[in-house]
C-alpha cells in the first residue's frame, strides 16, 4: 500500500497549493474508486491499489443474477480500518448517482464485500462492475431485506466518509 500512501501525499500537496490535482498520467491504470474523508483524504484507487489490501470472496446467489456466483474483492470493513474509519457513516455514491448512506460498524458484522471481480474476471459495467457492493445473502436471511438490497450498490464510484 505504500502506492496509495505516495499518492495521498502528491493530492494533499496538491490541495495545499490551491486544491487542483494533478492530471494522471498516460500510463496511469484507470482509478475505479475516489475515496475522501472530509477534506483530509482524497484519494483515487485503481484495481492494483485494491488487490493490494486485504482480499476476500464467497459464492452466492443475488437477487440480480443467476445462479451462485464468486465474488472477490475488499471487504468495506478492512477498506475503512486502512483509512483509519472505524465508526460514523459512509456514504456509497454510483455512477448514476444513485447513494446511500450506511452506518460503519454493521459493515463489519455484516461482510459487505466491494467486488472488483466475479468467477475470476472483472466486471463490465454491464455486468454491474467495475465495482460492486455484494452480501453474502445466502448465509444469512438477515441480508434478504431491502435495507441490504439498497445498500447492495453496483457500479460504485465513490466512497465518502461523513464527518
Ligand atoms: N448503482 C445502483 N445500485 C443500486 C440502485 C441504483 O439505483 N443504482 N438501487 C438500489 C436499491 S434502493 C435497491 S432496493 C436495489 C434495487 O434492486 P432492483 O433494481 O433489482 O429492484 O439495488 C440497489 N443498488
Ligand atoms: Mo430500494
Amino acid at each position: 500500500m505504500g502506492r496509495i500512501l505516495s499518492i495521498l501525499t502528491v493530492v494533499c500537496a496538491c490541495l495545499a497549493i490551491g486544491g487542483v490535482r494533478a492530471p494522471a498520467s498516460a500510463h496511469e491504470p484507470e482509478p475505479l474508486l475516489t475515496f475522501v474523508n472530509g477534506s483530509a483524504v482524497h484519494v483515487e484507487l485503481d484495481l492494483e491499489d485494491l488487490e493490494d489490501l486485504p482480499v476476500g470472496q464467497f459464492t452466492t446467489t443475488t437477487i440480480w443474477t443467476d445462479g451462485p456466483q464468486t465474488y472477490e474483492g475488499v471487504f468495506l470493513h478492512d477498506l475503512l480500518a486502512y483509512f483509519n474509519v472505524t465508526e460514523g457513516e459512509i456514504r456509497v455514491t454510483a455512477v448514476n448517482d444513485y447513494s446511500v448512506s450506511m452506518p460503519v460498524t454493521e459493515l463489519r458484522d455484516q461482510e459487505a464485500l466491494l467486488a472488483f471481480k466475479r468467477n475470476g474476471k472483472i466486471m463490465s459495467m454491464r455486468q454491474k462492475g467495475p465495482l460492486w457492493i455484494v452480501y453474502p445473502y445466502d448465509n444469512n436471511t438477515n441480508l434478504q431485506n431491502e435495507i441490504v438490497y439498497s445498500r447492495s450498490v453496483w457500479q460504485v464510484v465513490r466512497l465518502d466518509v461523513l464527518g
